[in-house]
């Protein structure tokens, strides 16, 4: 094994907090920090320091970071020979804010807060997955609403926060969303200033005239942490740190530049700084992350675990190259400089990075909030030219399976979803397979109505699902006998 290792060289007393990030997981230590990481270490420290907080889940983290005074490592692996390990000092404070979000407030109306960062999942943004519309019948957002001052919700929170800061007479920050989904800026913009207006509609109208929303594409696989991969960074890079993170060494961030309050000289950390982020994020959304969903769900059906055991396999290779060459990429306008043949081929040989055991159960969560973005605008269209879509019908079908909680073997699985509930109920109240095609599509919250009612879709998905359940995924493979 080679092992390289970067150190923390800038002295902490000199960072001050400039970002607060909401959404403390894997990825954000992985990727963002380390972007900021190698920022404080050229300046020697400076105002771009980390505030990361959590606001609902994994309190436990919040808690273990800060008894590390919030340092933290990283490594970072080509593959299993060879691993980058860097220590990451760039997140200056860890805060949970549960019920009592004071202390997330007199951060986010310091006035040395200058940029707000999300990495809240598709979901936190409180918007259909269809049309992107706030959520008005979920409850959190009820609450929002009623109770602005005690927000639940991340978009409440920075409504709240917005509103607190114009009292004060304090510029806006800058609110950056580092999350899956097309135009994320324009949706974190969208879901803020519905819920700003519900306030007033003057406070509304400032949102909407003077906060800045840059879009952005994140890229980094990093699976969930485990205790197995704890082990192994001891083993492997004698790294005992319970915080540490795991990822691959890839790293790519492009980032609308539109920064009012000012930011990090990120070009200079290899961010890519850009006008226009929108050919960059529907690229990867629609070949990175819409490979790895058709892999989750074929992969768990054909009884794999992981990313790169998957990819083993000759036929769902054949299935997501298919799927990238054949129904993504015709679908895009490409960003200038991108080769599309040496962009797909680079994902396969990412996915099969054997040292990051990146579980498909992982990917295969929340379907309903990831499919439309990943698999559906790019099916629409290509079913407006009259082209087909057999590998996303093949992932529709599997993630239909998926969704009834137990594999061809009839071993339950969890369906981590906000629809899980919905899905069950449709595997529950008929036998008919054509009807729960059917009703499956009428899922409006999912699928827009033209694509949900174009015939030949709805048929190939139901002749696939046959085929998944009488035969198995192995049988569905290669495609052409459904073209
Ligand atoms: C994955 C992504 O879990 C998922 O849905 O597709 O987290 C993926 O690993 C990242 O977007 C890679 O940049």
């Amino acid at each position: 094994m080679i092992k390289t290792i970067t150190r923390s060289i800038y002295a902490r007393e000199n960072v001050t907090t400039g970002i607060v990030h909401i959404g403390l997981g894997a990825f954000h230590r992985a990727h963002q920090a380390v972007y900021i990481e190698k920022n404080l270490n050229r300046h020697n420290g400076g105002d771009w320091g980390i505030c990361a907080v959590n606001i609902r889940s994994n309190h436990k983290l919040v808690d273990l970071l800060t008894s590390q005074d919030c340092q933290y490592h990283v490594a970072e692996y080509t593959d299993s020979q060879q691993a980058h390990l860097r220590e990451v000092s760039a997140i200056k404070e860890a805060l949970f804010a549960g019920e009592d979000k004071e202390a997330l407030f007199a951060r986010l109306i310091s006035s040395s807060t200058k940029i707000v960062t999300l990495t809240v999942t598709e979901k936190g943004y409180c918007l259909t997955p269809a049309d992107k519309k706030l959520r008005l019948d979920d409850s959190n957002v009820k609450h929002d609403i009623d109770n602005p001052s005690t927000p639940k919700t991340a978009p409440g929170i920075l409504v709240e926060a917005l509103y607190r800061r114009k009292a004060a007479g304090l510029a806006p920050f800058t609110i950056l969303s580092c999350d899956n989904m097309p135009n994320n800026g324009q949706l974190t913009r969208q879901a803020v200033c519905q819920l700003a207006s519900y306030r007033s509609k003057d406070f509304g109208q400032w949102v909407a005239d003077e906060v800045a929303f840059p879009c952005s594409m994140v890229d980094r696989i990093v699976p969930a942490m485990s205790d197995e991969s704890l082990t192994r960074l001891q083993t492997e890079l004698d790294c005992y740190d319970p915080n540490a993170v795991m990822c691959e060494a890839f790293s790519q961030w492009v980032v609308e530049d539109n920064f009012p309050l000012g930011r990090p000289d990120w070009e200079l950390d290899g961010v890519q700084m850009v006008k226009d982020v929108h050919p960059f994020e529907t690229m990867k959304l629609r070949l990175l992350n819409g490979s790895h969903s058709l892999l989750a769900y074929v992969g768990l059906a054909a009884n794999y675990k992981t990313v790169a055991q998957a990819v083993t396999d000759e036929k769902l290779v054949g299935l997501i190259r298919d799927y990238m060459k054949q129904e993504a990429a015709p679908t895009l306008s490409l960003p200038d400089e991108v080769n599309v043949e040496t962009y797909i081929e680079s994902l396969i040989s990412r996915f099969a990075n054997d040292s990051l055991q990146h579980q498909l159960a992982q990917i295969a969560t929340d379907g309903s909030q990831k499919i439309p973005q990943r698999w559906l605008n790019g099916s629409q269209e290509r079913l407006d030219q009259g082209k087909s879509v057999s590998a996303v019908a093949l992932g529709l079908a599997a993630w239909l399976l998926y969704s009834c909680g137990e594999n061809l073997q009839g071993q339950a699985h969890s369906v981590d979803d906000p629809m899980a509930a919905t899905l069950k109920d449709l595997h529950d109240q008929t036998t008919d397979t054509h009807q729960l095609v059917r009703r499956f599509l009428d899922l409006t919250d999912v699928f827009p109505s033209q694509l949900a009612n174009t015939p030949e879709l709805a048929e190939l998905i139901h002749h696939i699902y046959q085929t998944l359940l009488s035969k198995g995924p192995q049988d569905c493979l290669p495609l052409d006998r459904f073209l």
